[in-house]
């Protein structure tokens, strides 16, 4: 197992739209497990697939507190979204340090294949609804960043670049 590099903002890999998994094999098994490895590591309760570099339609997550209910989602779908709406605190790994609310379905539906391509049915609550759609959202190139006013979502971006205009002034 191998920890990975997590792609941070304003890399516009973070952007792409990642496409369906093909094959379930081997070797996307073991990407799973360091993207396990990876999240429970950094550590964070999710991690997709595009936040490894990886532009393939698969996220792994886990919100249980002891970290022994590790979950990975292959070409999910949200069959349903409740109509209530709940607020969470957000974060993400790849815009480190930066967090705010953000209202969604308070329960959702997830349609997905499970690391041995067996077709599954989960329903999701409260924090795991939060984080399932957060990881969704990866896949689609979309950030909670993206939920907040132009103006918040904007000083986040300049925050992010200004940062790594520096980082690369220092490594040259
Ligand atoms: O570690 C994470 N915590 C978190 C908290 C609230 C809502 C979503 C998340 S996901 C985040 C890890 C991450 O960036 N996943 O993409
Ligand atoms: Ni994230």
């Amino acid at each position: 197992m191998a920890v990975m590099d997590i792609i941070t903002l304003p890399d516009p890999i973070l952007r792409k739209q990642s496409l369906p998994v093909e094959r379930i094999d081997d070797d996307l098994r073991r990407l799973i497990d360091d993207m396990l490895e990876t999240m429970y590591k950094a550590p964070g309760i999710g991690l997709a697939g595009i936040q490894v570099g990886v532009d393939r339609r698969l996220f792994v997550m886990d919100v249980s507190r002891e970290e022994n209910n590790p979950i990975c989602m292959i070409n999910p779908e949200i069959i349903t979204r409740s109509e209530e709406l709940n607020v969470h605190e957000e974060g993400c790994l790849s815009i480190p340090d930066y967090y705010a609310e953000v209202e969604r379905p308070k329960i959702v539906t997830m349609k997905f294949l499970d690391r041995f391509g067996k077709e599954q049915q989960m329903e999701l609550d409260e924090v795991g609804a939060t984080c399932a759609q957060h990881e969704f959202d990866h896949l689609n190139g979309a950030l909670f960043i993206d939920y907040l006013s132009k103006l918040r979502r904007d000083r986040v971006i300049k925050k992010f670049a200004k940062l790594a205009k520096q980082k690369e002034k220092n490594i040259l």
